[in-house]
């Protein structure tokens, strides 16, 4: 397929709740969508970076750089076999998998709808995991829970979320905000599906407070120490009975290959973003699944577009944990893109069966929100 046009567009959306980690609070989220045009039709990508370089060195600004001056030029006006192409093509990029995986993102949307299949069909073909295996139709999720001013908001929070149907919650942690908390959310459900998320907030010495989690029967602890080092988290694990997930350390599949390597992890949180596209999240897939290593799909609270990528990745057969992806009336009052995503009574989301990503931009939403926008060429 030869692709003729590419549009990026900067967008902000208001949360409908503001949104802390141990980075700091967001009450908005900025972001940018990629447009891709061939054959008559239309492929979106979503860009995880936020606006600061917090979570991942990337930011929107440096991301609006590398997709519209080094990216772009590897995919205009070529013909394309497929999006591992693409992503082959980008290989040549040291780091900003976020840009990356935008741009490639939204052609694995084309491709698929071009192929009329769903993006969770067209992974699935992708993956030597999945195929002869059954395609799921649902995937399990859970909700991420932000730091909050107090605690007894913080169980309000949790409160709203189980009534809602959330069958699964991960506390955001950081020193200060750790043992006492999750004690309090464990006593008032004893048999919660519970887990933590650091974000790298903790050092080795700080091992005596993550041990005192392991009373609380957590799923995982997942990115307790700084996001380069597997090295600590090796040593980490040795001295923990929950076990450790990597996030932030994991930005590719080599990475990955490393921390399994020298035991710095039990499970991995896959985030599409983060990794650099489908193409390496498939390729994490396939190697945990062939090690034994149950995976998640992680989010970056996105809108729809971003969300029905996860969703359809979520569905491979190694995403034997709950996934990040809650449903779309926990981040914003109206998204960019329809339909809306919905929880199920099982604590599950459907996975699109349209072609490609199976959701629709809303013209009228997205020139609403639009902040800048650019046409190439
Ligand atoms: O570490 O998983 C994380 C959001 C922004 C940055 C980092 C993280 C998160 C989340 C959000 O936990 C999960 C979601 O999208 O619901
Ligand atoms: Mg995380």
């Amino acid at each position: 397929m030869r692709l003729h046009r590419l549009h990026l567009y900067y967008i902000e959306l208001p949360f409908v709740h503001p949104f802390e980690t141990s980075f700091g609070r967001e009450d908005t989220r900025p972001t940018i969508l990629v447009a891709v045009e061939g054959d008559g039709l239309v492929g979106w990508g979503e860009c995880v970076a936020q606006a600061g370089p917090w979570y991942s060195y990337e930011t929107i600004e440096t991301a609006w750089h590398i997709l519209r001056d080094v990216l772009a030029p590897l995919v205009l006006g070529w013909e394309l076999r497929s999006p591992q192409e693409a992503a082959q093509r980008f290989r040549r990029v040291r780091g900003h998998p976020m840009a990356r995986a935008a741009l490639e993102n939204a052609l694995w949307d084309l491709f698929a709808q071009a192929q009329g299949v769903s993006l969770a069909q067209l992974l699935a073909q992708a993956s030597a995991v999945a195929r002869g295996v059954v395609a799921r139709s649902a995937v399990p999720v859970g909700v991420s829970v932000g730091i909050e001013p107090t605690l007894d908001e913080l169980l309000a929070q949790v409160e709203g979320y189980v009534a809602a149907g959330y069958g699964r919650v991960k506390l955001k942690i950081k020193p200060g905000w750790d043992v006492a908390v999750v004690r309090a959310v464990r006593e008032r459900w004893p048999d919660l599906p519970l887990q933590v998320d650091a974000n790298s907030a903790y050092t080795l010495a700080d091992a005596a407070t993550l041990q005192a989690l392991d009373q609380f029967d957590l799923l995982l602890i997942e990115q307790p120490l700084h996001h380069e080092d597997i090295v600590d988290h090796a040593a980490l694990q040795r001295l923990l009975r929950t076990p450790i997930c990597l996030d932030e350390s994991i930005t590719s599949p080599e990475h990955a290959r490393w921390a399994l390597d020298i035991g710095a992890c039990r499970v991995i949180n896959i985030k599409v973003g983060r990794v650099g596209g489908f193409t390496a999240a498939v390729a994490i897939h396939d190697l945990c699944a062939q090690r034994g290593v149950p995976v998640w799909c992680g989010g970056m609270l996105e809108t729809n577009v971003g969300r029905a990528g996860n969703v359809a990745l979520a569905s491979l057969p190694n995403f034997t944990l709950p996934g990040d992806i809650s449903a779309s009336a926990r981040y914003f009052h109206r998204d960019i893109a329809e339909p809306n995503f919905e929880l199920n009574a099982d604590s599950t989301i459907t996975v699109p069966r349209g072609p490609g990503l199976g959701v629709q931009v809303a013209p009228d939403r997205l020139a609403e929100v639009t902040l800048r926008r650019l046409t190439l060429p």
